[in-house]
């Protein structure tokens, strides 16, 4: 995964095979409200799916791009994306939520092995 083009956090490699999960750096991912982010989320499994959660944001599906915290016609606001293996998504947004939050995949088995790393966010 990497946020504006760089590998960040715990979340530098997520999968490193069918069981086990990285932990890299251990550091935030990190950003500054008003920061335009792209965020990069690939699924690097041979054979398991992953769905992507982000905790207190949403992003535009369609690969719409969110203006003043809305999408545009014909676009919906979605956290979370279900990933196959070897499938990533691309995603922007404006950040407008200060705080520490929270990414990890939704699948039960998956966060308990230790798929979850932070997102830092701070003020202007
Ligand atoms: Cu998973």
């Amino acid at each position: 995964m990497t946020i504006n083009g760089r590998a960040n956090g715990r979340a530098e490699v997520i999968e490193l095979d069918q069981s086990t999960y990285a932990v890299t750096s251990g550091r935030d991912a990190h950003a500054t409200v008003g920061q335009r982010v792209r965020w990069r989320v690939l699924n690097l499994s041979p054979d398991d799916p992953h769905t992507f959660h982000l905790h207190g944001h949403a992003w535009c599906d369609r690969a719409s791009i969110q203006t003043n915290g809305t999408c545009p016609a014909g676009s919906l606001p979605i956290d979370n994306v279900d990933l196959l293996p070897a499938q990533g998504v691309t995603f922007d947004f404006v950040e407008q939520h200060p705080g520490r939050w929270m990414y990890h995949c939704h699948i039960v088995d998956h966060v308990t092995d230790g798929m979850v790393a932070f997102y830092t966010v701070d003020e202007t």
